[in-house]
């Protein structure tokens, strides 16, 4: 297993590479170049970002996301340019090192939440917090108005301003595009870069639907083991994997993680792990609680027991976590919560990995 960190580049993240490397147990991170969907990452600006990463004494091993152009999910004519962009970049990321590439095939947004610091009244730090009741008062539109103006200044991951400024027109292009036409375009998509991905020694690691069910009347075909099970044949290819993301996916108490772990591990078709824990509040409505198995609802434990038993050599991360220390940053990215998060993982892994031997 190798423990991961994402990271925003030194433009826009307030936590330093070494602040990262400080962290016990740090190999490297799940990192990106803030472009837009749909434009080539050129050779010169990838070589510059490894460059940093490695002087820090990190790696950049897993890229996180070289993100899906909308034309291509809609499956627009255009969609030909944007893919051929693609495989440059998988190419021009190869070269480099890159071994994991993390993308999303959800329509529109990328995660939602309804409050992205909600208090949690036990110890007054705060968390993402989703209602969907709440969701179903505000509206596409509105939400993303709030999204914008909570997040600090930061440019929150799939909430980047272009993509937003179309929000309207998109949403009305998505009308009467179904799961299945979705995934006609994702199997088009899939054909085209899968085998560069195989040439060049890369893995396509696609992230759960976040919350996992469908929102907004959009289709959505990532949220379940069935889902992944449909999008891996779709092309398949050991280098068309799942970033397995245990709180996405978690939100959905019917999802049993650690079998989805297993199920998929035993298939070597895990190409990344985000390990996060979540805390139900009923149904549709849930906050993102610290790592601790006792903090939330989910066994983590038996989800890093299932990594080490089925994919032990996989990259993870901590993810999200709380805001505490009144720390300011990017919601669901503070450095402390997620390095404390990091900590109890290695610990887990530790204990299994002696009780092992
Ligand atoms: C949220 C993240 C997602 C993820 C993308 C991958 O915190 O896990 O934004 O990076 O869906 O494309």
């Amino acid at each position: 297993m190798k423990m991961t960190f994402r990271w925003y580049g030194s433009q826009s993240d307030p936590i330093s590479l070494k602040y990262i490397k400080q962290i016990p147990g740090m190999s490297g991170l799940m990192g990106l170049l803030d472009k837009p969907a749909g434009v080539v990452w050129e050779e010169d600006e990838i070589k510059a970002l490894v460059d940093e990463v490695h002087a820090a004494g990190l790696e950049f091993e897993v890229v996180e996301s070289v993100n899906v152009h909308e034309d291509i999910k809609m499956g627009l004519p255009s969609r030909d340019e944007y893919i051929a962009n693609y495989i440059t970049t998988i190419r021009n990321l190869a070269k480099y090192g890159v071994k994991v590439i993390i993308y999303n095939f959800m329509p529109v947004f990328d995660w939602l939440r309804t409050d992205l610091a909600r208090e949690i009244p036990e110890d007054g730090s705060n968390s993402l917090y989703y209602n969907e009741a709440d969701l179903g008062e505000m509206g596409p539109m509105e939400i993303v108005r709030r999204t914008a103006e909570d997040s600090k200044g930061f440019t929150l991951p799939g909430w980047e301003p272009e993509r937003l400024a179309l929000l309207e027109t998109t949403l009305k292009q998505y009308e009467g595009i179904t799961p299945d036409m979705l995934r006609e375009n994702y199997k088009y998509f899939l054909d085209a870069v899968i085998p560069v991905c195989e040439e060049v020694g890369v893995r396509m690691a696609c992230h759960p639907d976040d919350p996992a069910w469908p929102i907004f009347g959009l289709p959505r075909i990532a949220h379940s083991q069935e889902d992944f099970d449909k999008i891996i044949k779709l092309h398949d290819s050991p280098a068309n994997t799942v970033c397995l993301c245990t709180g996405s996916l978690g939100s959905n108490p019917e999802n049993d993680i650690p079998a989805i772990i297993r199920h998929f591990g035993e298939m070597d078709r895990i190409g990344a792990m985000h390990v996060r824990n979540v805390k139900f509040l009923g149904y549709r409505h849930f906050r993102e609680a610290a790592h601790l198995s006792s903090t939330g609802d989910l066994d983590m434990f038996a989800i890093m027991k299932a990594i080490y038993d089925t994919c032990p050599d996989t990259y993870i991360r901590p993810d999200h976590g709380r805001m505490i220390w009144d720390e300011q940053g990017r919601p669901g990215y503070g450095l402390y919560d997620r390095a404390l998060g990091a900590t109890y993982l290695n610990g887990l892994w530790e204990a299994i990995q002696r009780m092992d031997k």
